[in-house]
């Protein structure tokens, strides 16, 4: 199998903290470089974007989401995935408000950050909409060692890119006290750190921020 992912891009991150986490046998492989991914990347990712997973007999699968499903079935030792179904549900809400209402948001406000944007009504409606998903997330956020208790689940690798990106946003959004009303997800961050796998994704985008931020800068 083989995974097209970047270090920093947040939903390749979560598959690769899948993948490390079952030490599953992926190729983690790069798109063609620049920003964006430049076209010729659309032959094998229909929407030019990244993850994409090419599995072993060929099909291409697009979709944090649905690559992380795929990856808990085909390889489903060891499991991320809790025994009882309530608890499943649990964590399958908690990547959805993370994918939802709390990624997709912060990486739109990312996105009109950069361009300078003056669309305040939209800028007020996602930051709302963000924090109404960490309002939500706050609530089911344990003490640890992991996000939903004592074992590691689907939404510790929803979470971890998550929480990665809020650093960066926190000072690029001027908001460095965003994260103080909900003080589980920022200690997230020193549960990340505890942890192998989630700690090398951590790590891993840590690294790709600093090359992303280097090239920004004026030759
Ligand atoms: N809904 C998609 C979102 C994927 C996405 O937005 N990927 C970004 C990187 S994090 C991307 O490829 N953007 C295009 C680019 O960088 O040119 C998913 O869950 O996989």
């Amino acid at each position: 199998m083989k995974l097209y992912s970047r270090p920093l891009s947040p939903y390749s991150s979560i598959v690769r903290c899948i993948a490390y986490y079952k030490k599953a046998p992926i190729k983690v492989v790069a798109p063609p470089p620049g920003f964006p991914i430049p076209e010729e990347f659309r032959a094998i990712s229909p929407f030019n974007r990244i993850p994409v997973l090419i599995t072993g007999s060929g099909l291409t699968i697009i979709e944090a989401s649905v690559i992380a499903e795929y990856l808990e079935e085909h390889f489903p030792e060891p499991s991320l995935l809790p025994a009882d179904s309530r608890d499943r549900a649990i964590v399958r809400m908690t990547t959805r408000i993370a994918e939802l209402e709390i990624l997709a948001p912060v990486m739109e406000l990312f996105e009109l950050f950069y361009l300078k944007s003056k669309d305040d009504a939209r800028i007020t409606k996602l930051f709302k909409q963000m924090e109404t998903g960490l309002t939500e997330l706050e609530k089911v956020l344990g003490t640890g060692p992991y996000a939903l208790g004592d074992q590691m689940t689907l939404a510790d690798a929803w979470l971890t890119p998550t929480r990665f990106v809020f650093n960066n946003f926190r000072k690029m959004s001027g908001r460095e006290d965003l994260l103080d009303a909900f003080p589980k997800f920022d200690a997230y961050q020193q549960l990340i750190v505890q942890d192998s796998d989630l700690s090398l994704v951590w790590y891993e985008m840590s690294d790709g921020l600093k090359v992303f931020l280097k090239e920004l800068e004026p030759a």
